[in-house]
């Protein structure tokens, strides 16, 4: 009979592969040495450090499954989810950071962009030179980014891109946009566009006075007929499958990120139960602490081995966006839950940015309404078994 080992209940060390286990590693020993020592600070004042961006990138976590040839390390799915966990073990708005790099900047123009725009972007992204953004949402087309109303019209030589853009991680500081518009010239079917910082017509305002991923920056994007030459187009995809191709991948990340930020959680509360004494025992003696922390486990452990699967069926090519919706909001769910519930075995001392459950709590609102509201994934499932959209 095998020991059971309540940090890892189902043995997930044993599935991973040498080189995914290395690479996790590398993002626990960066997490836990570079990243946790900032975070109470940059939360509690709200600053978003972009030489975090070079740091990731010089250890390869930026499009970890970008091939070598254009700067990243063709790691797998399931190192990228591993490296995700890690760093939202930390803070939600350091994989959020990532996240958008990677998946919503990088998988674009590797997927859909030209042999020249991915010569051009795709080195200077991975070693986190330049800062990516992903402009989808729009101040009236959240859940519903087909209603969009940027509009790229065409002109001599190329387009002139107008409209806003909100609720964008990265944009006050970012280099590189990857804007989705509706494109006169191809019928109004929505097209991405590559724009850089500096062009004229572009206004990236901060987002002020949010109670959540405050270490993670969020802004506007405001396009007043920018100027965009015919290259400035991702030439390979037309339709919501492009900016969906995408966020397949950051939700598959999120999957595992938002059990990193629960394992931090659930190991909180149970080492607070072991070291708090009330009633002349420790608070983890008693049994409803302990159901606590057997359903915090629990959930953790049937979230990974989910996870873990849908990472595998993703680099064998064999996956369904429906995978990634049980998998993204299920996980973050949970994560929710357990964040909450860890907040509150902690008593008062659970609302003290010190002992930093309350911030995961506050970060995993906004995770539980990014790249897919909670209750949307409900009905992308309801549609999948149903036949029947109900959005
Ligand atoms: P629908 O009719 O379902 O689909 C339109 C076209 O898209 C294709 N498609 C997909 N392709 C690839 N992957 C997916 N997951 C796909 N889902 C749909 C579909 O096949 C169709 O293709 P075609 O060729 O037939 O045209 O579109 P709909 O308008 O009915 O969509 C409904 C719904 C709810 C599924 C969709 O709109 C949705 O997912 N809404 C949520 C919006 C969202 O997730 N926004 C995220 C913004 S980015 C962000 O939050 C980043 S935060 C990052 C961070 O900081 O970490
Ligand atoms: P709405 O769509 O208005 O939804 C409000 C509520 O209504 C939700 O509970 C939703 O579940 C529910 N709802 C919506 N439609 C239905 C329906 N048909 N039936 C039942 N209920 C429904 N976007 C980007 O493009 N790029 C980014 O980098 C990015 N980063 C973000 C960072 C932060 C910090 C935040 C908060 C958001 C970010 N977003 C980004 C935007 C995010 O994707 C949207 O907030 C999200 O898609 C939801 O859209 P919405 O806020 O307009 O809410």
């Amino acid at each position: 009979m095998a020991r059971f080992d309540w940090a890892d209940p189902f043995f997930l060390d044993d599935q991973l592969e040498d080189d995914e286990r290395m690479i996790r590693d590398s993002a626990r020993a960066y997490a836990q040495d570079k990243l946790a020592p900032r975070i109470v600070d940059a939360f509690q004042n709200e600053v978003t450090d972009p030489e975090i961006f070079r740091e990731m990138g010089a250890l390869g976590l930026l499009g970890p499954t970008v091939p070598e040839q254009y700067g990243g390390v063709g790691a797998s799915y399931v190192a990228y989810g591993l490296v995700a966990r890690e760093v939202e073990r930390i803070d939600s708005g350091y994989r959020s950071m990532m996240s958008v790099q990677s998946s919503l900047v990088m998988y674009p123009i590797l997927s859909f962009g030209s042999e020249a725009q991915k010569m051009k972007y795709l080195p200077k992204l991975a070693t986190g030179e330049w800062i990516g953004c992903f402009g989808l949402t729009e101040p009236d087309a959240g859940s519903d980014p087909g209603s969009m109303t940027t509009r790229a019209k065409k002109v001599d030589g190329g387009y002139l891109l107008s409209g806003a853009k909100t609720w964008i991680s990265n944009s006050p500081i970012a280099d590189v946009f990857i804007i989705w518009a509706k494109s006169e010239a191809h019928g109004d079917g929505i097209r991405g566009f590559i724009v850089e910082r500096g062009a004229k017509g572009l206004e990236t305002p901060k987002i002020e006075g949010k109670l959540s991923l405050r270490a993670s920056i969020t802004g506007m994007i405001l396009m007043d007929e920018i100027e965009l030459s015919e290259d400035a187009l991702l030439p390979d995809v037309q339709g919501l499958k492009g900016p969906f191709g995408c966020l397949n991948r950051a939700r598959y990340g999120i999957s595992w990120g938002a059990l990193g930020a629960a394992e931090f959680c659930f190991h909180a509360a149970r080492q607070y139960g072991l070291d708090r004494q009330q009633f002349g025992t420790p608070l983890a003696g008693r049994q409803l602490y302990q159901k606590k922390l057997a359903d915090m486990e629990t959930e953790i452990a049937l979230g990974l081995q989910a996870s873990l699967r849908v990472g595998r069926l993703m680099d064998q090519g064999r996956f369904a966006p429906e995978m990634i919706s049980i998998v993204k909001r299920n996980n973050v769910g949970k994560a929710l839950d357990i964040a909450r519930m860890s907040r509150d075995m902690h008593g008062g001392n659970g609302i003290s940015g010190e002992y930093q459950v309350m911030r995961h709590l506050m970060n995993l609102e906004t995770v539980n309404t990014y790249e897919g509201a909670h209750d949307v994934h409900a009905l992308i499932l309801g549609r999948a078994i149903t036949g029947i959209a109900a959005f």
